[in-house]
């Protein structure tokens, strides 16, 4: 098991988790962008977006149900921002997907 997450996933690197259940782990990035910077991610090794197809989109919508819990028990009151970074056009640097919460301050009005 090369990937990263994977290994985060099976805790053979330690990570802050702040929510994981069968399908999903969620857990604070390393170099946080924001006062709140939380990646969530499949526990199926998808390596990101272009991965998504018809078979696997449940866990999608899965982790789009779990996001809005973690931003309110993180107190994201005044919104927060999704990102999934995919391939190097996208700068992905994990090849494993992941959602990003970011919030907790006013974000950039830009995205790219
Ligand atoms: P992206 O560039 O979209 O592929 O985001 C990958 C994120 O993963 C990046 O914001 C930094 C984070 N990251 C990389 N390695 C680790 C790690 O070992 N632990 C944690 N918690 N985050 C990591």
């Amino acid at each position: 098991m090369d990937c990263l997450f994977c290994r985060i996933i099976a805790g053979e690197i330690p990570s802050n988790k702040v929510y994981e259940d069968d399908q999903v782990y969620a857990f604070r990035d390393i170099a946080p962008q924001a006062p709140t910077h939380i990646l969530v991610i499949p526990k199926e090794h998808l390596s990101g977006v272009s991965d998504i197809t018809p078979e696997n989109s449940a866990i999608v919508a899965h982790i789009f149900e779990v996001i809005p819990a973690i931003a309110r028990a993180e107190g994201l009151t005044n919104g927060y921002r999704v990102v999934s970074n995919c391939g190097p056009d996208a700068c992905q640097s994990v090849p494993h997907l992941h959602f990003h919460i970011l919030g907790g301050r006013k974000l950039g009005e830009t995205m790219a």
